[in-house]
């Protein structure tokens, strides 16, 4: 099958999770990905957090599927001028260094622009470039709290909390993996290249909008009238955190079920939908609050929420969350399991869909990753491991025209 950005050229100069993720995707639809590493250790996530002595950790593995791996000191002398010669023969750069390690090493995007007026140079940054913390490095969690996701999330009673999903590092990376693209596209009609960068702040905050939403509204009228604190609790001047409330003017919230004594994920979410609320009273069997004043509309209904939840969970209080949702998906109310890692791992549906795939790895044998989360008609992203630690040296120098000679005397002047 003929891959979209096949023939597609990217230099795969990232590390840990960031840039890792935008260039795997982009190696998953079929570009020539050859990520350089520091002869010797390469990426850190190689030897982090590993499961197997001595062999990749599964934090490499799963960034960095379907690419290949150049060992490359481009610090040397030697090593720059093989990144020359990529940079010459090649359509994008993807980098994720600290502030200004790229120019240390010697190549500015002036520099870059010389050897290759059609290159992309595509960043991630912690903030954006003029930010007055742009000298900063940045880690995930650093970004969730820089981004707003942190201060929003959590308990009112507890500290700011950061998610387990990976908002500033992967999701950064998917920002990028669109700026890439476009970036692709307008050169098509320009011919030149261009700096795409994004930074892990801006990131996070294209996905905390809807609490700057909350902010404005707080600031106009002094409530936010979908969150726990209404209308019994207290508004500060910011927006507060709201615990498991639904964001999005549908109330929801985290509910027991069967077993949650000892399972800690023996819960479901449950959606208020607002035009939903008669299906919901059928479901529960509490016909008469369907046409009753006191709950047939959102602002009824939002100074006895808790109550509802607390019937509602004691409705299900003796059926296990699959069996909740089995019964509220008859009367199409949008609800979910909350899933454990062990119950996604196992998932049916997430196999037969690709998203989550067993690969052959050549050293740690079969592991579990995630497959492309877009799917299309036309295509099927085929996941293949994570390339050893120079395992495709020889061949890019090949293709860049090196001798075996000159191969062997470039392995000597590498060696660490
Ligand atoms: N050959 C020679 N030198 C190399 C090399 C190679 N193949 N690859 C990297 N290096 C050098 C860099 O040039 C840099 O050298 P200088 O410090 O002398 O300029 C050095 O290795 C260290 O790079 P770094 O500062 O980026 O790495 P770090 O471990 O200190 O910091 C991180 C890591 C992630 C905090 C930092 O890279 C960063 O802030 N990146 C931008 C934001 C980001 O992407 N963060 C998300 C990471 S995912 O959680």
């Amino acid at each position: 099958m003929s891959m979209p950005l096949e023939g597609i050229k990217i230099i795969d100069f990232t590390h840990v999770q960031a840039g890792p993720a935008c260039t795997q995707m982009l190696a998953w639809f079929g570009a020539d990905v050859i990520k350089i590493e520091r002869p010797g250790a390469g990426d850190v996530t190689r030897s982090q957090l590993r499961d197997i002595p001595g062999v990749d950790a599964l934090y490499f593995t799963m960034l960095n599927s379907n690419k290949k791996s150049l060992t490359l000191d481009t610090k040397k002398p030697e090593g720059k001028e093989v990144l020359e010669k990529l940079i010459r023969e090649s359509d994008v750069l993807v980098e994720n260094f600290a502030p200004g390690a790229l120019d240390r090493m010697g190549f500015s995007w002036e520099r870059i622009q010389e050897l290759n007026p059609r290159m992309i140079l595509a960043s991630v940054k912690g903030f954006s470039e003029g930010h007055h913390y742009e000298d900063l490095k940045v880690y995930e969690n650093v970004a969730q709290c820089a981004g707003g996701a942190a201060s929003t999330t959590g308990f009112w009673d507890g500290p700011p909390t950061v998610s387990g999903a990976a908002l500033g590092d992967s999701n950064t990376g998917m920002h990028l993996a669109i700026g890439i693209l476009t970036a692709l596209m307008g050169r098509q009609k320009t011919g030149r290249g261009q700096k795409v960068s994004a930074s892990m702040q801006d990131a996070v905050l294209n996905l905390t909008r809807v609490k700057l939403r909350d902010q404005q509204r707080l600031d106009k009228v002094g409530f936010l009238e979908e969150y726990p604190q209404y209308p019994n609790g207290k508004f500060t001047d910011v927006v507060p955190r709201g615990g498991n409330a639904g964001g999005g003017g549908q109330p929801g919230w985290v509910l027991k079920c069967k077993g949650w004594e000892t399972d800690p994920n023996a819960y479901i979410y449950f959606t208020i939908q607002s035009h939903a609320w008669g299906q919901i009273c059928k479901a529960l069997g509490k016909e008469e609050w369907i046409d009753d004043p006191a709950y047939n509309t959102p602002i009824a209904r939002q100074d006895k929420i808790f109550d509802i939840f607390a019937f509602i969970e004691d409705f299900i209080k003796d059926k296990t969350k699959f069996e909740a949702v089995d019964i509220f998906r008859k009367f199409d109310i949008p609800c979910a399991p909350v899933l454990s890692m062990k119950e996604i791992a196992e998932d049916e549906s997430l196999r037969k869909s690709g998203s989550i795939v067993e690969v052959e790895h050549k050293e740690r044998g079969k592991y579990l990753t995630v497959g492309s989360p877009i799917k299309f008609s036309e295509l099927t992203p085929e996941i293949k491991a994570s390339p050893l630690l120079g395992e495709h040296t020889d061949e890019v120098l090949k293709r860049l025209g090196y001798s075996d000679e000159q191969i062997a005397a470039l392995h000597a002047q590498q060696a660490v």
